[in-house]
């Protein structure tokens, strides 16, 4: 364990990337702002079955301003050393090019696999990273609110609508299958950062044993958060994950790393401005620092690729602070 957290606990800073479906409703629906934080839930917020939700906001992810390179140098700039980025959300969209065969009791047309034709977008931000000598993990989501087997699946937005009933096997085995992809398909995963579970779903539910006993082997050096377990801020995982929050004594006797945003939301939300001032972030990031934890720094890319100008200010102005008080 020592080994495999030893460029983590150097790195300090990384890039947080939320992207999927739900930039492309940037926090809206049918014409209605949701105030709701966190963006990247709006389909739940607005409770729009599979189905619709795709056909609105497939069309119009096109990432047409997308440039892997521009993202990771931004982050390089910035003095960041790693990216997670959602490999998949909540929703069960996936920006990587999935193989996993698509369930027959769901009819989302032109299945889950979001990247336009030809492109795997993924596959581009990591190896983009890759390239600048970062580090590169994958978000992933334990929920999947498409798949009709899974816990939170069409149950959850949509009661049992055809009368089917789950089949939490075949699930797991998707869940298994799209995490095997990840951690051989692109050439290395330095962490895999699962969200989330709960009381009820947790540990076997998902099928931990063997998917933890495999990574191992596929990659020795991975290192795994904490949301596999008893939800969230559980002890058995590689690395603590406090959310939007710093705890103010830090994590005793474990690693751990805080997600924040610099609006409110991790996903793209046109109408969330409440931007943090420089002042404000950088506190943020000297507190996290000075009690022992790494700070990852949430950026949302709209359905184009574009990272918000306020963003990419705020980085390049972190970068600056960076240029100046780093000890050669
Ligand atoms: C949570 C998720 O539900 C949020 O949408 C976000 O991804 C955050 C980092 O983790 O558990």
């Amino acid at each position: 364990k020592k080994e495999r957290l030893e460029w983590f606990r150097e790195a300090r800073f990384g890039m947080f990337i939320h992207w999927g479906l739900y930039s492309a409703a940037g926090g809206s629906w049918d014409g209605k702002q949701y105030p709701q934080h966190y963006a990247e839930w709006i389909q739940a917020w607005a409770k729009v079955e599979s189905k619709p939700y795709a056909q609105v906001l497939k069309p119009k992810f096109t990432a047409s301003k997308f440039d892997a390179n521009a993202w990771a140098s931004l982050a390089e700039r910035a003095g960041m050393k790693y990216v997670i980025i959602t490999s998949r959300h909540h929703e069960g969209f996936s920006i990587f090019n999935s193989q996993q065969p698509y369930s027959v009791h769901n009819d989302v047309t032109g299945g889950t696999n979001i990247s336009p034709a030809g492109r795997d977008l993924y596959g581009e931000v990591v190896n983009a990273f890759r390239t600048k000598g970062l580090k590169a993990g994958a978000y992933y989501s334990l929920l999947d609110w498409q798949h009709p087997d899974s816990y939170e699946g069409l149950s959850y937005l949509n009661p049992n609508p055809t009368g089917y009933k789950p089949d939490h096997e075949a699930y797991k085995k998707y869940l298994y299958g799209q995490i095997k992809e990840l951690a051989n398909n692109y050439g290395g995963l330095d962490v895999l950062w699962l969200d989330f579970s709960s009381k009820k779903h947790q540990g076997e539910s998902w099928g931990t044993k063997q998917i933890l006993t495999d990574l191992i082997t596929w990659q020795p050096q991975i290192i795994v958060n904490n949301r596999f377990w008893d939800g969230l801020e559980n002890k058995n995982g590689d690395i603590g994950t406090p959310e939007k929050y710093i705890p103010p004594t830090g994590l005793p006797g474990m690693d751990w790393e805080v997600s924040h945003t610099m609006n409110e939301s991790y996903g793209y939300s046109a109408h969330d401005q409440n931007w943090k001032s420089f002042d404000k972030m950088m506190r943020l990031f000297i507190e996290t620092v000075s009690k022992g934890g790494n700070f990852l720094l949430n950026v949302g890319p709209d359905a184009e690729g574009a990272i918000p100008p306020q963003a990419t200010k705020l980085l390049t102005e972190i970068g600056h602070w960076m240029d100046v008080n780093h000890d050669a």
